[in-house]
């Protein structure tokens, strides 16, 4: 069996940081699926798994960020004796990473090398717009571009309504509602799953992620909640991180689903996830303005006229006081690191 990596997205950037690792032994591939101490990994040979070689182990002492993870380039090496390790993960285009209770670590990846974020969100139960929000932040701090698709628009008499509605704290983000019970919308998503292309999908537990995962594949390759609960919250069914190579095209990354999901942010993909919020700001008279009674505010202004809603404006607020706390116990942590060194 021979597979065209090319196909899930390998290019010339790849090619030019595997050719430094280059050996007769070594092959490229793509992780599908990341285990403690094994990985099962995409080559042009077929699927094979590997156990994590020395140097990466060692590097993931240092910090669990280097470890594998569903949709990374890694360089794997077969051996005399028909071993196969994972030696090296090259260089992530982008990272979907989230803030771990670990206090050592730097964070969880959920995913390597997409590019789309899709975050799932269930039309039925309501959509929680808090909840879209954050999981923006984290799509847009990946580098990938963000993308909000509302599941399940079968249980809606006007799922446009909703989408409409959900476009006001998804600003510049494609919206798009599907169904897979009626096959709407499924077509749309395809064109993120183009050859070459990675999509990852994140969102609640029963939100549809594996339902969708499993349309674009064509085939079951992940397993769904098999009865809907009334209350519509479900179990976590999925309970691993899964490249699935879709026919014809690209591929899909199932994700878990998350319950909460802490920023691990620079400010950056919050900043562009409220973009309406922080293109407001840029126009108020002073640079350090605070928005709440200062001259000349255009937040102000513009909660006046009704053109920001104020909901939007505490979200931004929370966010970004969650993110500040959260950078200042870090740079106390590495203070204290440093000190007992
Ligand atoms: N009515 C309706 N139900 C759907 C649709 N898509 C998914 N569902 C149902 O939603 C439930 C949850 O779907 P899953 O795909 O398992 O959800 P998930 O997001 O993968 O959940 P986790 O793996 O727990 O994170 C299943 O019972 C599906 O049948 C849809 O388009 N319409
Ligand atoms: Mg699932
Ligand atoms: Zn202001």
């Amino acid at each position: 069996m021979s597979y065209d990596l090319s196909q899930l997205g390998w290019d010339q950037t790849c090619t030019s940081a595997f050719r430094r690792f280059d050996r007769a032994d070594s092959i490229p591939g793509r992780v599908l699926r990341a285990d403690r101490g094994v990985s099962t990994v995409l080559t042009a040979d077929g699927v094979t798994r590997a156990a994590l070689g020395g140097g990466v182990l060692l590097d993931a002492a240092r910090d669990p960020v280097g470890l594998p993870c569903a949709g990374d380039w890694v360089v794997l090496r077969r051996w005399p004796d028909r071993r196969i390790t994972l030696e090296l993960v090259l260089p992530r285009r982008t990272v979907l990473i989230r803030r771990t209770a670990d206090k050592d670590a730097s964070g969880q990846v959920l995913a390597a090398n997409m590019d789309t974020v899709a975050v799932v969100e269930p039309i039925h139960p309501e959509p929680d717009e808090a909840r879209v929000e954050r999981l923006l932040a984290l799509a847009f701090e990946s580098g990938a571009e963000p993308l909000l698709v509302l599941t399940k628009a079968d249980t809606s008499l006007d799922p446009g309504a909703i989408a409409r509605q959900l476009a006001a704290v998804a600003p510049g983000v494609p919206v798009l509602p599907i169904s897979v019970r009626l096959g709407t919308g499924v077509d749309e998503l395809r064109r993120y799953v183009a050859p070459g292309r990675t999509c990852a999908l994140l969102g609640r537990s029963g939100a549809g992620k594996s339902t969708l995962a499993n349309a674009l594949a064509g085939a079951t390759v992940m397993p769904v909640q098999a009865i809907r609960d009334a209350d519509g919250k479900g179990r976590h069914t999925t309970a691993y991180r899964n490249l699935v190579p879709v026919p014809g095209g690209g591929a899909v990354l199932d994700t878990p689903g998350i319950r909460g999901v802490g920023l691990l942010d620079t400010g950056s993909g919050l900043d562009r996830a409220f973009a309406d919020v922080t293109g407001l700001a840029a126009r108020c008279r002073f640079d350090d303005c605070r928005h709440e009674a200062e001259p000349g505010c255009a937040v102000q202004t513009a909660l006046a006229d009704g053109t920001l809603a104020p909901r939007r404006l505490a979200s931004w607020r929370k966010l970004r006081r969650e993110i500040e706390i959260e950078s200042g116990r870090r740079s106390v942590r590495l203070a204290r690191a440093r000190q007992a060194r």
